[in-house]
């Protein structure tokens, strides 16, 4: 069993895996340990990662980068309309009413839904993390901003199993980078000292995420988190872009935005001008040949200059540390250090805000881009029952308060209670106690819309079927038990009914006010057996058969693959004895082309050539394996033979 942990980010992604040595961060074949979150389509082939970023500019209408915000979101959501104009690819409306992705592909027009585009990206990683392990890749941990509500949560969880993944857990970025920090550390205070405070800064190309994590021997308790879900990497590389569009309209008469090629090269440049401007605060160049009707064009800039432009994005820094301070309800001396993660953070300016807020210098002691990987790696561990670590618990929060509804019998007609009010423990599950004489549905929503960086704040119906009064006439009473789970999803996870105990006063049948019990541990099964109520999911929340689709034809192929590293580590192993070498030689060199097809010509085929491929395969597999399975069992059947003599 493998241990995979996957930092899915805006604009790279990170993988890391546990060896016998530890955690390792791991190259893919460009030998780069970061893989570009970016899918690119052409008449032939589909590629991704690195080879999909070289098509970037020569392919710009077919190649899809900066999608991890599109995921949950409906084609006419707000942030879904700004976005738009700044995507050099078509966005269209699914069936469904989400965004989804058009492109052109094996000469024809296709519309791929974002779990599909993610699920490619996540395929790819899978790949990446095999070739490393040599060894089938299935469970994993993959962060998600601690922001992403139920919607986009899931969103991201369909995508791993489009990709044949077994998503262990939905982590949050800044939790996964508290445990990269806490797990090896030595000196952490005892269970019952005061704990040790850490805030950890996040900022990546699209985002900007807070934690306070208080630490003690063993394990770690998220405090509070903040974020500006807005602010990130590339808010100022567009300052750049959008400062050198008005100067070459001036200087050259050039208008670079009618130019889709232009503008994707001008962003990349004034990206690396950006990074430059980190390491030095001298002036710089910014030069491109041939950049629009054969000019060449050059400009200047440095970093005090570069500091005046971006001031509203910078003025933003702080406000996300105050609202994680004062959530956490500590005070600055109560901070032990301040951690920072993500590319963003090497913007000086930034850096030099987040220590003068903390009145604190800046600690450095985690890698900023491989921290989240990694953290994603540790949890992927410790959740597998495959291998080893030293025990750690962590406890994150319910990032948004959500509230549950229902109609009563009363006056307003509607019975309401916050099941899980802000930074409540999670994951963590509740029972709720209603009096019901019939069937009722539950309504799941986030209690303050404003604070939601989503437009939808409804989560779901579930309806709590089966419900009947009691022989003599009165309310049942109905436990339900809700939970955040592992993933940060909210979910209604069962119902049961209760039998009418001996005894019960009228004035137990409170509608409007359910009593809540807290059961710790989401882990621990409900102790009540009585009467199962079904439940009915919401509708809107199942997989869309497309995607249904798509993950049996990648289950398919996944089947292949995993065939392939089965037969060749037997081949080398247990059935070494079974064949002779010259037919193992072939089948060696077999077993290495199927591989190769499968990340090439193979890559994307209907099911029913997987299917045959896994055939063929199996035709040659399986005579060993009975060979093999016939000689194990002889010396057993002897055995048995000799104790009935
Ligand atoms: P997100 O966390 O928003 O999903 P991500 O994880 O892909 O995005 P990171 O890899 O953490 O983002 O950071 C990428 C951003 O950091 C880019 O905007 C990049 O330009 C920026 N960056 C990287 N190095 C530097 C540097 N030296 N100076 C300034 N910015 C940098
Ligand atoms: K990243
Ligand atoms: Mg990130």
């Amino acid at each position: 069993m493998s241990v995979v942990g996957i930092d899915v980010g805006f604009q790279n992604c990170y993988i890391a895996v546990a060896r016998s040595g530890g955690i390792e961060t791991i190259a893919n074949e460009y030998s780069d340990r970061c893989t570009p979150a970016c899918v690119s389509f052409a008449s032939k082939n589909r590629m991704i990662g690195n080879a999909a970023k070289s098509q970037m500019i020569t392919n710009f209408k077919n190649t899809v980068h900066g999608f991890k915000k599109l995921h949950g979101r409906a084609f006419d959501d707000a942030f879904v309309l700004a976005e738009q104009p700044k995507l050099p690819y078509s966005l269209h409306k699914l069936p469904n009413g989400n965004a989804g992705i058009k492109v052109r592909y094996l000469d024809a027009d296709k519309v791929f839904t974002v779990e599909q585009i993610t699920g490619m990206l996540l395929s790819k990683l899978r790949e990446t993390s095999q070739s490393a392990l040599k060894k089938p890749v299935v469970d994993c941990v993959i962060s998600v901003p601690s922001f992403f509500t139920d919607a986009e949560r899931r969103s991201v969880f369909d995508a791993t199993q489009i990709a044949g993944l077994n998503c262990l857990r939905l982590i949050n970025d800044t939790t996964a980078v508290a445990l990269a920090y806490g797990i090896y550390k030595q000196d952490l205070p005892n269970p019952e000292e005061k704990p040790r405070n850490v805030v950890f800064v996040d900022m990546g190309h699209s985002s900007f995420q807070v934690s306070i994590t208080a630490f003690n021997k063993g394990k770690l308790k998220v405090l509070a988190t903040a974020f500006d879900p807005y602010l990130g990497g590339r808010n100022f590389d567009e300052a750049l872009v959008d400062y050198f569009c008005e100067e070459f309209k001036t200087k050259y008469k050039l208008n670079v935005r009618d130019n889709p090629r232009a503008l994707l090269r001008l962003h990349q440049e004034c990206e690396k001008l950006k990074k430059l401007m980190s390491a030095n605060s001298s002036d710089l160049p910014l030069n491109i040949e041939c950049f629009m009707n054969d000019i060449d064009v050059s400009g200047r800039m440095n970093r005090a200059q570069f500091e005046d432009m971006c001031a509203q994005y910078l003025m933003r820094v702080e406000m996300p540390l105050k609202t994680a301070l004062e959530q956490s309800k500590l005070s600055r001396d109560d901070v032990y250090a301040v951690e920072l993660v993500g590319g963003a953070t090497r913007i000086p300016s930034i850096k030099d805000r987040i220590a003068k807020y903390f009145c604190k210098d800046i600690s450095t002691t985690l890698n900023a881009d491989e921290a989240v990987a990694r953290g994603c790696a540790l949890q992927c561990a410790i959740l597998s029952p495959a291998f080893k670590v030293r025990e750690f618990s962590i406890t994150d929060v319910v990032t948004f308060p959500i509230t549950l509804r229902w109609k009563t019998p009363t006056e307003d007609g509607l019975g309401e209670c916050e099941v899980f009010g802000k930074n409540h423990s999670a994951p963590f599950s509740k029972v709720i106690t209603f009096h019901k004489k019939e069937p009722f549905d539950l309504e799941a929503f986030y209690s303050n819309p404003q604070e939601l960086p989503y437009p939808d704040h409804r989560i779901g119906c579930f309806s709590v079927q089966n419900v009947v009064p009691q022989p003599d006439g009165d309310s049942s009473k109905v436990k339900v038990k809700v939970r955040v789970n592992i993933h940060g999803i909210f979910s209604v996870s069962s119902a049961s009914l209760i039998e009418k105990q001996k005894g019960e006063g009228e004035d137990m049948q409170i509608d409007s006010e359910p009593m809540v019990q807290n059961e710790g541990r989401a882990e621990e099964q409900v102790s009540w057996s009585f009467l199962l109520l079904s439940l009915v999911p919401p509708a809107f929340r199942q997989m869309i058969s497309q995607d249904k689709l798509v993950k049996e034809v990648n289950d398919a192929k996944n089947a292949v693959e995993e065939y392939v590293y089965e037969l060749r580590e037997k081949l080398c192993g247990v059935y070494q004895n079974y064949i002779n070498e010259e037919d193992s030689n072939r089948l060696t060199l077999m077993l290495e082309d199927t591989e190769n097809w499968l990340y090439e010509d193979g890559e994307d085929q209907p099911k029913h050539v997987y299917e045959e491929k896994l055939d063929a395969l199996k035709r040659l597999g399986q005579p060993i394996q009975e060979r093999h399975i016939e000689h194990e069992d002889r010396p057993k059947a002897f055995e048995e033979l000799g104790k009935k003599l």
